[in-house]
């Protein structure tokens, strides 16, 4: 051992220690599936980090048991330990390594995010003109949900579409060749659910569907606080805030069902605010808008159901009653018998 010098030994222990680190970092199995285009670059990131956490971790660990084992208390040996204090090259060393990976690393955030077009707040605003955004706008003024739900969208888009308006978007894969997205969607947050709007289509629905490979642009609202939308395997988030438009721009890229979380404690039942987007191949997404377009044709009365609490007993049994063979009397008699 002593034949073999120091340097030497560090040479050796930082390679295995990289090379395990570069394994662990591509093997850690913490992350969901990639369902979108945008998840490889939220990845590497996180991949990245893990490199560094382990090999931080690694060197800090490995040094502090070799070093108890190396400046063991040897047998016979009751002198005090060397007063060693202070060294500044040590110190200057120990504090720029960690100065250098934050700075990289938030270098390198930033270059993810702006690369997602999370920097480029309002670019497509003025891009909008003409393209499927500026339907939001547009919704029949009789369909139910929309007047109730996007109050405050609607006041916010004025009657020129042309105008800066503020816009967060995010997700927006090329910032570059700005164009309009295949497929838009209307997604309003609420306590606690969240629901899907197909504005060119007038289908709403409580969960989304897209389809697989296009580009796809979600407008958020909030109706009452502020929740944050997020699909886990497309590593994107965006917040819903009320009063204010936000985008998620995404391509994804595997057919499939994955959950859509608010990420944002917006009251007591957040927990429950959960919802699903499914991925289609392009014909079965194409069916699947025939299918609800042909709901959605229906009339408003036959599609919306009642609320039985406005509904005296009597109303509400009767077409039950009626296909069970009870006398409507025998009700009669028991809305009474029930009030008294
Ligand atoms: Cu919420």
């Amino acid at each position: 051992m002593k034949q073999i010098p120091i340097s030497l030994l560090t040479l050796v222990a930082g390679v295995v220690i990289t090379l395990i680190s570069i394994w662990v970092g591509q093997n850690h199995g913490l992350l969901p599936e990639q369902a979108s285009e945008q998840a490889p670059l939220v990845d590497n990131l996180f991949n990245t980090m893990m490199i560094i956490a382990t090999a931080l971790f690694l060197v800090v660990e490995g040094a502090l048991v070799a070093f108890m084992i190396m400046f063991r208390k040897r047998e016979g040996d009751e002198t005090d330990g060397e007063p060693i204090e202070g060294n500044l090259p040590l110190e200057a060393f120990w504090t720029a390594i960690p100065a250098i990976i934050v700075i990289g690393l938030g270098v390198y955030s930033v270059a993810v995010f702006q690369e997602m077009g999370g920097l480029n707040p309002g670019d497509h605003a003025v891009m909008a003109h003409g393209s499927p955004s500026t339907l939001v706008a547009q919704m029949p003024e009789g369909e139910p949900i929309a007047g109730d739900v996007m109050p405050l969208m609607a006041e916010s888009e004025g009657t020129s579409s042309d105008e800066v308006r503020p816009y967060y978007g995010f997700g927006s894969p090329d910032q570059d060749q700005i164009k309009p997205a295949d497929l838009v969607v209307n997604v309003t947050g609420m306590q606690y659910a969240w629901l899907f709007n197909y504005p060119g289509d007038n289908i709403t629905t409580g969960e989304l569907h897209v389809p697989v490979g296009r580009d796809v642009q979600l407008n958020l609202s909030a109706q009452d606080v502020i929740h944050s939308f997020w699909v886990p395997q497309f590593r994107l988030k965006q917040d819903a805030i009320p009063g204010l438009k936000t985008e998620l721009r995404f391509v994804a890229t595997k057919p499939g069902t994955y959950p859509v979380v608010c990420t944002e404690l917006c009251g007591a039942y957040h927990g429950g605010m959960r919802s699903q987007v499914v991925v289609h191949p392009q014909e079965e997404f194409d069916q699947w808008l025939d299918e609800n377009r042909v709901v959605a044709e229906q009339p408003v009365d036959s599609t919306v159901a009642t609320n039985p609490a406005d509904m005296s007993a009597i109303e509400f049994l009767a077409p039950v009653s009626q296909a069970m063979g009870i006398p409507t009397d025998a009700l009669t008699h028991l809305h009474v018998a029930h009030d008294s």
